[in-house]
């Protein structure tokens, strides 16, 4: 299997991991059982002590480097620092998004043009900053891969203004795979169902969101980490070496449903 995979020893960037339940760190579990070689960018100083609990409570090793994807200079330096390190990088997996809470609490229609800008500047526009400054290190060519929501297309009470970010980033893979084809890097998104993350925490309604998805979809269940994090790998390794520009749900079927 890891030899389908050609992920051993491959240079992956993990964006994203605030505690053990992102989904970020499920990607990072599922790589490094592979044997990838993981690279972590944090933002806040909690989560890089969050993800050293967690590394050294399972005996990982790991490069970790600071990147506010909201800066241009913190991208730029984030990723000079790991090409430094470890000369090519194959694979990155942006997971990552933020709004304003009252943008997420009020109707769409009060959205401020400053609380718009910020969740498109952070969800979205960094999706296409991160893209850039990884490409000059993704010689051997690779995988981005972004985590998108079923909001991006429907209108989903309460998801709003990250319904609008994670629409332009949807949009943006297909930007992407197209530009960066030709040096065989690959783009995609996985549109994942909804899990009870960190992000998800400050949401009122999730716990009814989460019983209208068991009883709905297909699958009459809910996804988990480890599922979104598993195909996260399949889209990473050479497995999927024909598939880019590409949204694909791990949502237990729910996308499907009218
Ligand atoms: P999470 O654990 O809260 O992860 C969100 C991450 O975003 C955190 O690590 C946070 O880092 C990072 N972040 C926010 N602003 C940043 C910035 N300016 N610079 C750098 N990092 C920043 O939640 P999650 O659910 O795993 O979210 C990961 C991705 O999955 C997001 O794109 C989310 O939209 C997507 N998704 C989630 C669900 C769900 O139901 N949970 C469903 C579909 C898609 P800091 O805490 O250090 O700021
Ligand atoms: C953010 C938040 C991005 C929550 C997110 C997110 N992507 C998925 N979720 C979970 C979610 C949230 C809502 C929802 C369904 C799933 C919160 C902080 C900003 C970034 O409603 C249908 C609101």
């Amino acid at each position: 299997m890891d030899d389908l995979l050609k992920l051993k020893g491959k240079n992956i960037v993990v964006m994203g991991v605030a505690n053990e339940r992102s989904i970020a760190w499920g990607v990072a579990k599922s790589l490094f059982s592979v044997g990838a070689n993981v690279i972590f960018t944090y933002r806040k100083e909690r989560s890089l002590v969050k993800l050293e609990k967690l590394l050294n409570a399972d005996g990982y090793e790991a490069m970790i480097v600071q990147c506010d994807v909201n800066e241009d200079d913190s991208i730029h330096e984030a990723f000079a620092k790991i090409g430094a390190g470890v000369g090519t990088i194959h694979g990155v997996v942006h997971s990552l998004a933020f709004a304003h809470a009252e943008d997420l609490r009020n109707d769409f229609v009060e959205t401020t043009r400053s609380g718009y800008a910020f969740a498109q500047d952070t969800s979205a526009y960094s999706l296409i900053a991160t893209a850039k400054e990884a490409r000059p290190f993704m010689t051997d060519g690779g995988s981005i891969v972004t985590m998108s929501y079923l909001g991006a297309e429907r209108v989903l009470d309460g998801y709003n203004v990250m319904g609008v970010a994670k629409a332009a980033l949807e949009a943006s893979v297909k930007y992407l795979a197209n530009d960066l084809g030709k040096e065989n890097i690959r783009v995609n998104a996985i549109s994942a169902g909804a899990i009870r993350t960190l992000s998800a925490k400050g949401v009122p309604s999730f716990n009814t969101i989460l019983s209208q998805i068991e009883e709905k979809a297909p699958l009459k269940r809910n996804v988990t980490q480890e599922e979104v994090a598993d195909m996260t790998l399949a889209v990473l390794s050479n497995l999927s070496r024909g598939v880019t520009g590409e949204v694909i749900y791990v949502d237990a079927g729910y996308h499907i449903m009218g």
